[in-house]
């Protein structure tokens, strides 16, 4: 079977009623992307970055995944036991929509919005409720939980994961990214040359002149299409 690799961002949740970062009246307008997306803007107001992510958790909490979620869900399931990455999904979202939809090779390139990380001893705990300054951590009991997510100027997360199956694909996809944000903006450059690239989102992103295909439209109609 072709190897694929189809990177996803916060343009496939946009149905499901998440909102996405840049486009008018997105996250970026809501809030400083440097007060609640950056270690500094942690440091300096992590009550603020709890909010944040806390709004973010309990909106997830009432949304479904959408007909894109579960078409590449279906689209996986064709790949058998997949050992190999021969299909890989990377998302950039920190929702779980893909995994409620059937999702089971994904990576998590910026981390999970129900995972927390504890700077004291290290553990990760699955995490669904709010969490605050005093919340201790259930592993070692110390109050020092911080979202488990990739703010801007930290490493992405499975980057060799990534980069091995962008090697060996045959296809890539970019479904619902304004490809603003690197590395993920810069996968197609690393799979065109060998791999057939193909850009799936509302309207062409600024990367569009760059993938050998583009399909415009809302998620919920062109990834079923594309997927079929
Ligand atoms: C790194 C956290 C290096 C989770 C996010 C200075 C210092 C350090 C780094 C940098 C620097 N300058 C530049 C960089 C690199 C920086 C970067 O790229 N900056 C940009 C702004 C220029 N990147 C980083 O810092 C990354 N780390 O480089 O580390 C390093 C190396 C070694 C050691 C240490 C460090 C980390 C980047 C991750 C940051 N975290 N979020 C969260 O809170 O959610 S980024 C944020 O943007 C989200 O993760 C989001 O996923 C990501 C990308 O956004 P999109 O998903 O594309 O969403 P957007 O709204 O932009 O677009 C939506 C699209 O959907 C649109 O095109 C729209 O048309 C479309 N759409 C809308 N509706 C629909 C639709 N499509 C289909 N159907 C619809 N219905």
């Amino acid at each position: 079977m072709e190897r694929i690799v189809i990177l996803t961002g916060a343009g496939i949740s946009r149905e499901s009623g998440l909102d996405t970062f840049r486009d008018e009246g997105g996250i970026w307008s809501q809030v400083r992307l440097e007060d609640v997306c950056t270690p500094e803007g942690f440091a300096r107001n992590p009550e603020a970055v709890d909010d944040f992510y806390n709004r973010r958790r309990r909106e997830l909490a009432t949304a479904e995944p959408n007909a894109a979620h579960h078409a590449l869900a279906e689209l996986e399931a064709a790949y058998g036991d997949n050992t190999d990455d021969a299909f890989l999904l990377v998302t950039q979202n920190i929702d779980d929509l893909h995994e409620r939809a059937g999702s089971k090779n994904l990576v998590h390139m910026h981390g999970e919005l129900l995972r927390l990380r504890c700077l004291n001893c290290g553990a990760t705990p699955h995490w669904t409720t709010d969490c605050h300054r005093d919340t201790p951590c259930p592993s070692c009991g110390r109050p020092r939980l911080r979202p488990d997510i990739v703010w801007f100027g930290e490493m992405p997360m499975h980057m060799d994961r990534i980069q091995r199956a962008l090697e060996q694909c045959d296809t890539f996809v970019a479904i619902g990214t304004s490809a603003t944000v690197y590395p993920a903006a810069g996968f197609v450059h690393e799979a065109s040359g060998h791999a057939r690239t193909v850009e799936l989102n509302l309207v062409p992103s600024g990367n569009a002149t760059l993938f050998d295909e583009i399909a415009s439209g809302p998620a919920t109609t062109i990834v079923p299409r594309f997927v079929r």
